[in-house]
């Protein structure tokens, strides 16, 4: 399973609580980290892979293509001013081909709901969903929005 999204969105924080059930103090990075952990009682090889734009031709020739899922997570407190940047993240990765003809389920998680300034997860939602619209010739799919806080 792939964790990924924009940098500072929280996937370093959502791995080690999926990992630890801890939410140690973290900062924006360039290396990756992966473990096997136990989620639910299924024994998931998870890739916390890093947001910063410069690793992103790795992410989309070598790492996608091990991933059985992905969580595309988002911050809900700066979704607003980062909205175009972030839909067309989240784009690039529906669109990629080993994704979209492999099938391979993404959730939208919607991180830092605890922030005052958050945007709602459905508020997300919605935000997103007309971003994708208006990139034309795309067609969103809802059964892959979800929503989580840390
Ligand atoms: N308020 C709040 N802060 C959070 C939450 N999750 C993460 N953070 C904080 O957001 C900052 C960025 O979190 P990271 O997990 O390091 O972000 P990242 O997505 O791994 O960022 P990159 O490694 O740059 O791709 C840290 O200061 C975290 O403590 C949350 O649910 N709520
Ligand atoms: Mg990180």
């Amino acid at each position: 399973m792939l964790i990924w999204g924009p940098s500072g969105a929280g996937k370093t924080a959502l791995f080690y609580r999926l990992r630890d059930n801890s939410f140690p103090k973290t900062i924006t990075s360039m290396a990756q980290n992966e473990d096997k952990m136990l989620i639910g009682n299924k024994k998931v090889s998870v890739i916390d892979f890093p947001g910063h734009q410069r690793l992103r031709s790795e992410l989309m020739t070598h790492q996608l293509r091990r991933a059985g899922k992905v969580i595309f997570v988002v911050d809900a407190s700066s979704l607003k001013h980062e909205l175009p940047r972030v839909a067309q993240q989240l784009y690039d990765l529906l669109t990629r081909s080993y994704i979209a003809e492999s099938a391979v389920p993404v959730v939208v998680a919607c991180n830092k709901t605890d922030d005052p300034t958050a945007v709602t997860p459905d508020a997300a939602r919605t935000l997103l969903e007309v971003e994708l619209y208006a990139f034309h010739y795309f067609s969103f799919n809802h059964s892959y929005m979800s929503h989580l806080t840390i």
